[in-house]
This record gives structure tokens, C-alpha cells and sequence, in this order.
């Protein structure tokens, strides 16, 4: 590639303001949040508005280059982050920003993919519905980025995943073409479900430059938040039969201690437990007698605090799993004895049966850990990424959670959509 002729190209596409070249200019997009994968990109270019995303995968098609699409780096799996090569160009979301008026009749609302996931749901409680989409990034994350990896979060619970909230998508595919479907119609069986397939394909398949959403009405009520000191995960269980659920997050006490120093936080019950249960409730929930517990709106800090927390301790390897829920205690007490020695913090979504595995210790290339945790999971009967993705983290892992039968239609997908491979090449399929 000549990179004036790439650069110059761009320029006129974009602007020159929102071609970036510079090292320092570039370094945030590089690499990812947990930073343990980083790369080169060849140039940022931040297009603002559809026909710009267009204009720009049209001149990477001709020049062959690979493109990285980026929302707010926020992701866990390294896979909005370009490769080591310094071949690719990463294409940053940040300045679609439309924001459509909530459409109140049918409680939907349009919005850009670089929208965060905070502005869209303090704009969908303005006009009175909330987004049930919620995450401890939501001020970073953006709309985009959820749907390209169909986030999952706090409330999927009683809400559903990313997809599940997913009504329509507009695209930029592979060869510069844009598909757009953001009426709405709830009811609309036309042929394949192209929103469903861009939903989860972290990139791969198209750009996604804008979404339409399905928003709740607001809750009657502020909820029940009640933390829970329990001497084991086996305690937790049955007390997720609660009507009103809404979230159900569990942390042990490594996890809730990090918290506490990393935070200054008081300790949130009177004495340390093995496991703490945060449940989330319309009404109020029911609670043996002789359990320790509090209730305060608040305490969903000692949660979300976690990621945060863990990145203090240093750059840590994040296994996303999830089993089917009677399984949990089993695959708990299987950990250490794959994890070894290594400091290790377990925490997650309980209810959905999601446990969020992060280690620190190994180098960020070594991934022999995570070999042996993904394959303990899939002994498990569980899936190697519960909500952030495959990434470029788990390519290696993808025959654990699909059969080869699977791998292969998705090849055939990829193949058919994105012949030449410019859209995030090595992420996802091995
Ligand atoms: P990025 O990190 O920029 O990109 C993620 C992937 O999507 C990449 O493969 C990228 O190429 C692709 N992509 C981004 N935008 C587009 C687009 N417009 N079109 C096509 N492809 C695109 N995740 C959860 O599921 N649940 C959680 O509870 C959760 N909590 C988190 C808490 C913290 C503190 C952090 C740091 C992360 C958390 N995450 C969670 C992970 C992350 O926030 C989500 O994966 C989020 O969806 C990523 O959004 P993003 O805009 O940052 O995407
Ligand atoms: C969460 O649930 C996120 O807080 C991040 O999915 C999980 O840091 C992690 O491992
Ligand atoms: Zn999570």
C-alpha cells in the first residue's frame, strides 16, 4: 500500500482532522482495555456519518487493507484492537453520534453506534422508558460496540441480552454497500434476520453505524438492591427464586476485599463471608433469618468495582465462562486446582450461570492457564465466551463451544459476506 495514496484518500473522505497518524495520536486506539493486547494500526479514522463509514471501507477495499472497527475500546477479548503487523486501519466509531428523538407510541428509539451506553439511557429516561442494557463501562462502551458483541451486562436476566433489545441495524458491509432496516416493525418476517447475525459478530461482518432499540417503560419503582453474606456458592442458589429478579451478581471475599482497598469503601456487612450475593429486586426479597445482609441502592459499587480493581493488581488473563447453573458450585471447586497458584478473582452474573475468571500471573502470551480453564469448563458443558466474545483471545478455544459443522456455516457466512477478509481479520474464526 502506498500510505500517502491511503492517507490522502481518507483525508478527502473524512477530512484530514479525523485521519490520525501520529503515534501519540494513535496510542489509545492500540491497545485494549485490559492491555494485555495491543497492536500497530496503520492509521485512525474517525468517518462522521454513514455514507463517510462507506467511503472509507470503499478505499481500504481497493487499497486491501484490513479494517478494525473501534467503539470505546472498551472490550475484553482484544478484538476491537488491531494486530501486530501495523497493516491495519482502525475504523473509530466516536463521531456517529445521532441520537434520534424516543419514539413514545412504540418505545423505540434510533440511535448512532458511537452513542455511549450512558447517553442512551440517560436519553431514554428523559423521555420517560429506560434501555435495559446496563454494564460498569456504560460511560465508554458505546451502542455499537454492545451490539457487535452483544453484550449482555447486569439485568439479562429479566431483560435478555443485547440481542434481545436489537429491533434493526444499519451497516456498511465489506464491499462498501449499506444495508438499513431501522423502522421498527416488530412483526416482520421477510427473509434471514441480518440484525441478528451483525448482533454478536464483533466486527467481522459489517459495520454497524446505527441501531434501532427497544426501550422498557420505567420501573414503578425504585428497586431492592440487598447484598448477602453466604458461607459458600451452594447457599447462593436457592435464593435466586425471587419473583421481581432483576439482577443476581455473586463475588467471593478476594474479590470483595480488593474492592474495599482499591475503592477506601467501608466493608458492606459486619463480618467477611465466602461468598457475597447482591440481588437485585422489585419487591422485597425473601431472605432465610440468619443470613447477614444490607440493602442500599449503593452497594452495586462492591460489584461493578471489580474489573477496576483487578486492573491495579496488574494485566490480567479474563475468562469469560458460563455453565448451566447447578453446575457452578462444581466448576468453582474445580478451579484452583487448574488456576494453581496464581492470584485469581471469580465473580459474575449468577443468575445467567456466567462466571467471570481473571487471573494474574501468567504473561500475557502464555495462555496455558487459559487452556486449561476453558477446557474445564467445556467439561463442564458450558461455553467458553458467556458475553464479551471471541476476540482475538479465544480463536484458539472456538472448538470447544461450536462443532465443526458450525464453524464451517460460519466460515461460509464470513466468506459470503466478507470474500477478501477486509473486516477484522483474526477475530473470531481460528
Ligand atoms: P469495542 O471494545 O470498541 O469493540 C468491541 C468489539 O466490537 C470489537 O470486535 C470491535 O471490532 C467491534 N465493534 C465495535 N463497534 C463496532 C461497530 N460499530 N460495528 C462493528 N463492529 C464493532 N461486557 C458485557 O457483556 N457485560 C458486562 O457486564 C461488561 N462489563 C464491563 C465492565 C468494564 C469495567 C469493562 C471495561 C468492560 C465490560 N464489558 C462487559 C466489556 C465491554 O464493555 C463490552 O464488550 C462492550 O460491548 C464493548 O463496547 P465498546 O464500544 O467498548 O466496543
Ligand atoms: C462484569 O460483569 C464485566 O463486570 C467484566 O463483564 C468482567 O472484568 C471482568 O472479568
Ligand atoms: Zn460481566
Amino acid at each position: 500500500v502506498s500510505e500517502a495514496c491511503l492517507e490522502h484518500q481518507l483525508a478527502t473522505a473524512v477530512g484530514a482532522e479525523h485521519v490520525l497518524l501520529d503515534p501519540d495520536r494513535v496510542a489509545s486506539y492500540a491497545t485494549d482495555w485490559t492491555r494485555r493486547w495491543t497492536g500497530r494500526p496503520l492509521a485512525v479514522v474517525r468517518p462522521g456519518s454513514t455514507a463517510e463509514v462507506a467511503a472509507v471501507v470503499e478505499i481500504c477495499g481497493a487499497l486491501d487493507v484490513p479494517i478494525v472497527p473501534q467503539g470505546g475500546n472498551t472490550g475484553l477479548v482484544g478484538g476491537g484492537v488491531p494486530r501486530s503487523d501495523g497493516g491495519q486501519l482502525v475504523l473509530s466509531t466516536s463521531r456517529l453520534t445521532r441520537l434520534d428523538p424516543v419514539d413514545v407510541a412504540a418505545a423505540q428509539v434510533t440511535v448512532g453506534a458511537g452513542v455511549t451506553l450512558g447517553e442512551l439511557q440517560r436519553h431514554a429516561r428523559a423521555a420517560g422508558f429506560s434501555y435495559s442494557i446496563d454494564l460498569a463501562a456504560r460511560d465508554t462502551a458505546t451502542v455499537g460496540g454492545t451490539v457487535a458483541t452483544n453484550a449482555g451486562g447486569l439485568h439479562v436476566i429479566a431483560a435478555g441480552d443485547t440481542r434481545a433489545q436489537v429491533l434493526g441495524i444499519e451497516a456498511v458491509l465489506a464491499d462498501g454497500s449499506v444495508i438499513s432496516r431501522l423502522a421498527g416493525l416488530v412483526k416482520d418476517n421477510t427473509g434471514y434476520d441480518l440484525a441478528g447475525l451483525l448482533t454478536g459478530s464483533e466486527g467481522t461482518l459489517g459495520v454497524i453505524t446505527a441501531v434501532r432499540l427497544r426501550l422498557a417503560p420505567p420501573a414503578a419503582q425504585s428497586p431492592y438492591v440487598v447484598l448477602v453474606g453466604l458461607p459458600g456458592i451452594e447457599a447462593a442458589l436457592p435464593l435466586l427464586r425471587q419473583s421481581g429478579l432483576t439482577a443476581a451478581e455473586f463475588m467471593t471475599d478476594a474479590g470483595m476485599r480488593l474492592v474495599v482497598e482499591a475503592t477506601g469503601l467501608p466493608r458492606p456487612l459486619p463480618h467477611d463471608h465466602a461468598v457475597y450475593l447482591l440481588l437485585e429486586c422489585t419487591g422485597e426479597p425473601m431472605l432465610p433469618e440468619d443470613v447477614e445482609a444490607a440493602v442500599d441502592q449503593r452497594l452495586w459499587a462492591y460489584r461493578e468495582g471489580h474489573t477496576e480493581a483487578i486492573a491495579t493488581r496488574g494485566v490480567p488473563h479474563k475468562l469469560d465462562v458460563s455453565v448451566p447453573l447447578a453446575r457452578i458450585p462444581a466448576l468453582l471447586a474445580d478451579l484452583p486446582g487448574v488456576v494453581g497458584e496464581y492470584e485469581t478473582y471469580v465473580f459474575g452474573h449468577l443468575g445467567d450461570g456466567n462466571v467471570h475468571v481473571n487471573v494474574l500471573g501468567p504473561a500475557p502470551d502464555d495462555d496455558r492457564m487459559d487452556d486449561a480453564v476453558l477446557r474445564l469448563v467445556a467439561a463442564h458443558g458450558g461455553s467458553i465466551s458467556a458475553e464479551h466474545g471471541i476476540g482475538v483471545a479465544k480463536t484458539r478455544w472456538l472448538e470447544l463451544s461450536r462443532s465443526p459443522t458450525e464453524i464451517a456455516a460460519m466460515r461460509r457466512i464470513k466468506a459470503a459476506l466478507d470474500p477478501r477478509g477486509l473486516l477484522n481479520p483474526g477475530v473470531l474464526l481460528p
